[in-house]
């Protein structure tokens, strides 16, 4: 059995948020720093203080209380450079973690200059240089958890110094849950066995997909466990990407290259959307509902995770549809074959709805996006996996008729790689699979910075960080 109380929050289950904050920052003061930590363990969530958090808010809303239940949920993680600093240097044994994600940046396709021989990615400034922690912060409104950060910053005073900062939340209104782009998100993940049970459809993997050191944990192609050092166990590997998006230019390439709908009711540009994502905007997926939306099937979780893909045919669902790269299913054979490549994915939006000007214009002005969060125990098969090899890579997946192309929605193309070069897809016109689909030069989706965290079990937490 594993102990939940040990694990943080936001790992199994969803910490329940409309806000969340992330706030970067780096150690000034180790002593100090580590001294502030372990007054600080009691209060940073688990698995189940998120759990009795839950029920909480539940009984609150059943009792037709008003307003929201105010529970904050913070979390804590290291940089590779972070536990180094702390004094941890055992070899947690994932290179992509040591090197951390700038290293990273050009192989995921990341745009930047290169300068006697130095790749620099166009990522904001913070990201381009150490950043050692992350405190993230989830509750029920934006005002919370800034005044939470507050305190929580006054904790550890003068022992750190702020990075960047950055506070998402959940769009107003019916758009609540869906990203930028309009698209309901945060439907699919996988279930830990033994851990959490998932709606039809979910795929239930080892735990050691997504926790350190517990069945799983395995070095690719084998079953040979990965050596970790013991206060690893129950911790995971956090991918942050700070992801902006185009939200005018991406609606204005919908409608510049609109399908031809046999249904009046259905928007030739919404289908095309719906097309490049494999779901859409309510989340229902087009392998069941191929011609128009059902907001009814997209809001029943019982029956919109619980589909394959046709093997050999784009008619319902073009191969490099974002969903069937980034999960493949049935694509890939049996679909054991996906679960080293799970993760678990808890992003939340940030940055204000598009203004009216932006609209006219076609053009952004403001900053908005995700911030995309991924838990995995292993970042080469996670995260970097579905990035390099999936999504960026134009024959995958392989075998089919026609060559699918690069992920519609976060594919890149990186230089020099053979199997991409050009940013198209086929499979987009249901009435023509073999033709491809330009997306022109504009990439709707742009990385500004990222990096990759330890997130540690609170035995870790007391027994060899905070130590
Ligand atoms: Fe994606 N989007 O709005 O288009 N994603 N994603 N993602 N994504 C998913 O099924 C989106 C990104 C995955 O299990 C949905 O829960 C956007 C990265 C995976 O069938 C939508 C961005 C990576 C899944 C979006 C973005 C992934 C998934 C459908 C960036 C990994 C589950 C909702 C701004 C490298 C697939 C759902 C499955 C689903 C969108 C980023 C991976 C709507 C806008 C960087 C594994």
């Amino acid at each position: 059995t594993i102990d939940t109380s040990n694990i943080q929050g936001d790992i199994i289950s969803q910490i329940p948020k409309k806000a969340q904050a992330l706030f970067f920052y780096q150690i000034k003061d180790v002593q100090g720093f580590k001294q502030a930590l372990a007054k600080f363990i009691p209060f940073i969530a688990t698995e189940t203080s998120v759990a009795k958090g839950r029920n909480d808010i539940a009984q609150h809303k059943n009792s037709g209380a008003s307003g929201l239940l105010n529970l904050k949920f913070t979390t804590v993680s290291f940089s590779s450079k972070g536990l180094v600093k702390l004094g941890v240097k055992d070899d947690i044994n994932d290179a992509s973690f040591t090197a951390g994600q700038l290293a990273d940046a050009q192989s995921l396709g990341d745009k930047g200059t290169t300068q006697n021989n130095v790749f620099e990615p166009d990522w904001l400034f913070p990201f381009k240089h150490d950043i050692h922690g992350l405190f993230s912060i989830c509750g029920p409104s934006v005002q919370i958890v800034q005044l939470e950060l507050l305190a929580v910053l006054a904790h550890f005073h003068c022992t750190i110094r702020e990075v960047y900062k950055v506070v998402g939340s959940v769009r107003p209104g019916a758009e609540d849950g869906h990203e930028h782009f309009g698209f309901n998100d945060g439907i699919s993940n996988p279930a830990l066995d033994g851990l959490s049970v998932g709606n039809p459809g979910d795929d239930t993997v080892d735990p050691g997909v997504v926790l350190l050191g517990r069945p799983g944990d395995n070095q690719p192609g084998t079953t040979t466990p990965v050596q970790r050092p013991s206060w690893a166990k129950d911790g995971t590997f956090l991918a942050f990407r700070l992801l902006n998006q185009l939200v005018p230019e991406f609606n204005n390439f919908l409608a510049a290259n609109a399908l031809k709908t046999s249904d009046p009711s259905v928007s030739g540009s919404d289908l095309l959307g719906a097309r490049l994502v494999g779901r859409w905007k309510s989340g229902a997926p087009i392998m069941l509902t191929p011609t128009k939306d059902d907001p009814a099937l997209g809001a029943n979780t019982q029956k919109r995770n619980d589909f394959d893909y046709d093997l050999l045919s784009q008619v319902k669902c073009p191969f490099a549809a974002h969903i069937r790269k980034t999960y493949p299913r049935n694509d890939l054979g049996d679909e054991s074959n996906d679960d080293p490549h799970r993760i678990i994915r808890r992003g939340i939006a940030f940055g204000p709805e598009v203004t009216p000007l932006e609209k006219a214009s076609q053009k952004t002005h403001f900053d908005r996006g995700l911030l995309f969060v991924s838990l995995q125990a292993n970042l080469q098969q996670g995260f970097q996996f579905l990035q390099k090899n999936w999504a960026n890579n134009a024959n995958f997946a392989f075998g089919k008729p026609q060559q699918p192309g690069i992920d519609a929605i976060i594919g890149q193309v990186v230089s020099g790689n053979d199997n991409v070069g050009v940013r198209s897809l086929s499979g987009t016109n249901p009435a023509d699979a073999t033709a491809s689909l330009s997306l022109g030069t504009t990439e709707w989706i742009v990385p500004k910075g990222g990096e990759y965290f330890f997130v540690p079990s609170i035995s870790a937490l007391k027994g060899t960080i905070a130590a």
